[in-house]
C-alpha cells in the first residue's frame, strides 16, 4: 500500500469502499464476538409472519413481500434460511439514512487497537487521516446497520433496541432496522442472538422496508 493512494480525496473514497468490502465479514465476526447482548421475549400478539430470504432462488427476497393488516397489529420478520445468511428489516425514510455497513471514525495516532478475539488472523482496518496529520482512521462496524436501533423523525433521538424486539412503529421514524436476523440455530459465535423482529403498526399507510446486507430485497406493509 503507498501513500500516493491517499493523494486524492476520490482515491481515498475508493480504498476505503475497498477496504470496506474486503474485510466486511472479518470485522463483523471480530466486532460481535466482544459484543454483549441480552435476550427479550417473543412478541404474543402477531398477526402476520414473513420470511427474510428462503430457498434456492427466494435467498434474497422477503415472502410474502407484501402484507396488509389492520392498525394496532402486528407482523413478525423470521428468517428460514438453512445456511448462516442474515437479512435485515428496515424502514428508512429518506435515502440518506440507508445506513453503509461500515464507516471510518477518526482516532488519534497513538491510539493502539489490542485484539479482544484469540483468533490469529485479524488486524483492523486503519488508513491515514488526511484531513488531519494527528489523526488515522479506522474502519468500524456501523451499529445502526447491524443492531435493532430506532431514530426519530428528527434524526436525533436514536433508540438502541434488544435483540428480537417487539417495536412499536408510528410511521414518523425516519430510520427502524431489527440488526441481522439470522436462522434460528445458525447465530454465530458471540453474535448477537437475533431471530426475529416484530412490529406493531399504529397507523395506517403504506410502509416500505429493505434489507441492508441485500439492498435489492423490499418488501411493503399495508395498514389498513
Ligand atoms: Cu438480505
Amino acid at each position: 500500500m503507498t501513500i500516493g493512494f491517499y493523494i486524492s480525496g476520490e482515491f481515498e473514497n475508493i480504498m476505503i469502499t475497498r477496504i470496506m468490502t474486503v474485510n466486511a465479514s472479518l470485522l463483523v465476526f471480530s466486532l460481535f464476538v466482544v459484543f454483549d447482548v441480552s435476550y427479550q421475549g417473543e412478541a404474543n400478539a402477531v398477526s402476520s409472519t414473513v420470511g427474510t430470504g428462503g430457498n434456492g432462488t427466494d435467498w434474497d427476497k422477503y415472502t410474502p413481500q407484501n402484507v396488509t393488516i389492520n392498525a394496532g397489529e402486528s407482523v413478525t420478520w423470521n428468517n428460514p434460511m438453512q445456511v448462516a445468511e442474515p437479512h435485515t428489516v428496515t424502514f428508512v425514510k429518506d435515502k440518506e439514512m440507508i445506513p453503509p455497513l461500515f464507516a471510518p471514525f477518526s482516532v488519534p495516532n497513538n491510539t493502539e487497537f489490542t485484539s479482544a478475539v484469540p483468533a490469529p488472523n485479524v488486524e483492523p482496518s486503519i488508513i491515514p487521516d488526511n484531513s488531519n496529520p494527528n489523526n488515522k482512521l479506522v474502519i468500524v462496524d456501523n451499529l445502526r446497520a447491524s443492531a435493532p436501533v430506532a431514530v426519530d423523525s428528527s434524526r436525533t433521538n436514536v433508540t438502541h433496541l434488544p435483540p428480537n424486539s417487539n417495536y412499536t412503529f408510528t410511521g414518523n421514524e425516519s430510520y427502524v432496522n431489527s440488526g441481522w436476523i439470522w436462522p434460528m440455530g445458525q447465530v454465530p459465535p458471540g453474535a448477537p442472538p437475533i431471530t426475529s423482529f416484530t412490529v406493531t403498526f399504529e397507523n395506517p399507510g403504506t410502509f416500505h422496508y429493505m434489507c441492508v446486507i441485500h439492498p435489492w430485497m423490499s418488501g411493503t406493509v399495508t395498514v389498513t
